[in-house]
């Protein structure tokens, strides 16, 4: 299978590491929606990275029905829990983290407008997304050990894609300040191989 995606995309990080932690061989191939150049149409009619082309050319977007598929095709280090109540929080968790990146890349898009054109409203509105995403976050893991049950899951890995961002393209939100125990799984996923292996290049 091929991976289309780009080393910057904090989806296609999430798919990297599941790959990674499912240890399951791939194509990677680079491309970038934002490039001229770029092919991800033919694959994606949204335009959209990261896409997964299967051996038999089905193309498979976006990153949460990829996870999805990557789980079930590898029996190795099971990332979605199999009974249907701890899935969905698993499933709640990863939306939130997920829209927690969705309004951070919204602002960052926003950011690189002309001056001129840009929105202050739009930029204030996505700031609340992020700041509510991460107290709720914060609230929800309190003090135990991983996002949702007791174990290493997709709801961590989500999560850590998610502060990965914040850290890469909006470093001046000091979340780790405010929310320590985010800062404490954010620490210790970052040893992980998988995310060490997935860190976005340097701007
Ligand atoms: N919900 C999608 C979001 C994917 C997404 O927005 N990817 C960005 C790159 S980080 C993209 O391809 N943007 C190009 C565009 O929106 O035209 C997913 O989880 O895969």
């Amino acid at each position: 299978m091929k991976l289309i995606a780009a080393l910057a995309s904090p989806y296609s990080r999430k798919v990297r590491i599941v790959l990674a932690e499912k240890k399951i061989e791939y194509e990677f191939i680079i491309d970038s929606p934002g490039d001229p150049a770029t092919r991800v149409p033919e694959y994606n009619p949204l335009g959209k990275i990261p896409v997964l082309v299967l051996d038999d050319d089905t193309t498979l977007f976006d990153s949460r029905v990829i996870v999805e598929y990557l789980d079930n095709a590898s029996p190795v280090s099971r990332l979605i829990p199999d009974d249907t109540r701890a899935r969905i929080q698993v499933r709640r968790w990863e939306a939130l983290a997920d829209g927690c990146t969705d309004a951070a890349n919204a602002i960052v898009v926003e950011k690189r407008r002309a001056a001129a054109q840009q929105s202050s409203e739009w930029i204030t509105r996505q700031q609340g997304k992020v700041d509510r995403a991460l107290k709720a976050m914060s609230d929800e893991l309190g003090t135990r050990a991983w996002c949702s049950g007791d174990h290493y899951n997709l709801s961590d890995i989500a999560t850590g894609c998610a502060l990965g961002y914040l850290d890469f393209r909006l470093a001046d939100i000091n979340w780790r300040r405010e929310y320590p125990n985010l800062g404490k799984l954010a620490e210790k996923l970052s040893k992980r191989a998988s995310f060490v292996d997935t860190v976005p290049p340097a701007k």
